[in-house]
């Protein structure tokens, strides 16, 4: 098979990315190593930062979006039993942010492909890629489907295969710097069949460690717990999942997460990593193959759009008038937006966790920083700025 840019990965980074394409007349094929059905269904992001949501409906894919995300004006702070409410909308001149699934994202991004009936092919394995390094060579990717070999010859490659995918690792060693950080605790998620009972998201430090209050739809509420990077769920049974949520969220007012069927529940550790720089030759990275973040931020979908976005008009600047300015600038343009989104992330994780040794001295100090933070305009102003996210 020939075609101009060979997409790994089937997440929103690949997906949009194809789409993208199509509008600017630009073929791809993308590859996925999971099943339809597994893409679909995995369970992740739910906050799309305002330029996320611009960029879905301006491309076409924002229907059901515009119908069904839930637009939210702030969030709130939670600390020592009280809520505090941090206004987007006011702070920010008007920026917001909407709660859609990212497998809502994913779905909508699927039909839009097929009804295009450009090629994406799921249940791929051993996915290799050759010749991108330098630009002389053909660039090829290998697959198997079915038992048989496929060898998809292409102009570019993206990577946009995540965390764990192998576009990333084939990059010669000499050839990128990777930054990492680990976090010493994970997250243990449930979706429940519970209506929210806030309008907005509340991230709380409680004691006991962090909490997060979030919701995808008016019948169903999404909760996190603070735990260990590794905590086994058969330890948390439902009845203990909603005590610690009740007991870290709920505040002296009586305000408390209603409780439901738990229908979800997953752990998921916490790292943050940056490769620099983001491409090698003729190949881009691109969402979470490049860049790993905290989920305290809410940014990682959005970083992958960003860069998606901005690989888009690089490439079809290429296409269109042999321009390579962007091509060259695309990793640069992309990092500045990522080393932002790492530190904001970075600054919210540990302002909202607790570290498991306890301290108590830290303990006060993130107090006073939520304190500092609360009562201060200007520093609610850059929390507002940043969680709502740069234009891109
Ligand atoms: P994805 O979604 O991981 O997609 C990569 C795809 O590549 C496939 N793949 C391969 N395909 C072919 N060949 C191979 N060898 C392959 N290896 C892997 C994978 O199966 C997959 O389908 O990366 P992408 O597209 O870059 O998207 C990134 C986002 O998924 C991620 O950043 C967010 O989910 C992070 N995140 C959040 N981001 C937000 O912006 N707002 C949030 O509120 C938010 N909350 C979260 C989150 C992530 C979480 N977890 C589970 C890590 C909450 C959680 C709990
Ligand atoms: C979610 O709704 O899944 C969610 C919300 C906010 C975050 C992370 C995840 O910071």
């Amino acid at each position: 098979m020939r075609t101009q840019v060979g997409i790994v990965g089937a997440g929103p980074a690949g997906l949009m990315l194809g789409h993208l394409l199509h509008l600017e007349g630009i073929d791809s094929i993308i590859i996925e190593d999971r099943s339809r059905e597994y893409v679909i269904d995995r369970v992740r992001a739910g906050v799309l930062e305002q330029s996320t949501v611009d960029l879905m409906v301006e491309s076409g894919v924002g229907e059901r979006l515009r119908r069904e995300g839930m637009r939210h004006r702030g969030i709130y702070l939670c600390f020592q039993g009280r809520r505090h409410r941090i206004d987007f909308e006011e702070l920010t001149g008007g920026r917001t942010i909407t709660v859609y699934g990212q497998n809502e994202v994913v779905k909508d991004l699927i039909a839009a492909r097929c009804a295009t009936g450009s090629p994406l092919y799921f249940g791929v394995n051993n996915v290799r890629l050759q010749g991108f390094e330098d630009h002389k060579s053909h660039k090829t990717i290998v697959y198997a489907t079915g038992g048989e070999e496929c060898e998809i010859t292409c102009d570019f490659i993206a990577g946009c295969d995540g965390s764990r995918g192998v576009c990333r690792p084939s990059i010669p060693a000499d050839q990128i710097q990777v930054y990492e950080r680990e976090y010493p605790f994970g997250w243990l998620g449930i979706l429940a069949n519970a209506a929210p009972s806030s309008e907005e998201l509340v991230y709380a430090l409680h004691e006991r460690g962090f909490a997060l209050f979030s919701m995808r739809s008016p019948l169903v509420t999404r909760l996190y717990l603070q735990c260990a990077p590794d905590e086994d769920l058969e330890l948390w049974r439902d009845d203990r999942i909603w005590e610690e949520l009740i007991e870290r969220l709920g505040t002296a007012e009586g305000w408390h997460p209603n409780r439901g069927d738990i229908f979800q529940k997953g752990v998921t550790g916490m790292r943050s990593m940056v490769t620099e720089p983001m491409r090698c030759g003729a190949m881009f990275l691109a969402g979470d193959a490049a860049h790993i973040v905290p989920p305290t931020g809410a940014k990682g979908l959005n970083l992958a759009m960003a860069d998606v976005c901005i690989l888009s008009r690089a490439l079809s600047a290429w296409y269109r008038s042999g321009r390579r300015d962007l091509l060259d600038g695309y990793s640069d343009q992309c990092l500045r937006r990522v080393w932002r989104a790492q530190r904001f992330s970075w600054w919210m994780t540990s302002m909202l966790h607790r570290s498991p040794d306890g301290n108590a001295f830290d303990f006060r100090r993130q107090l006073a920083e939520l304190e500092y933070v609360i009562s201060s305009r200007p520093a609610m102003t850059s929390l507002a700025e940043n969680y709502t996210g740069l234009p891109i």
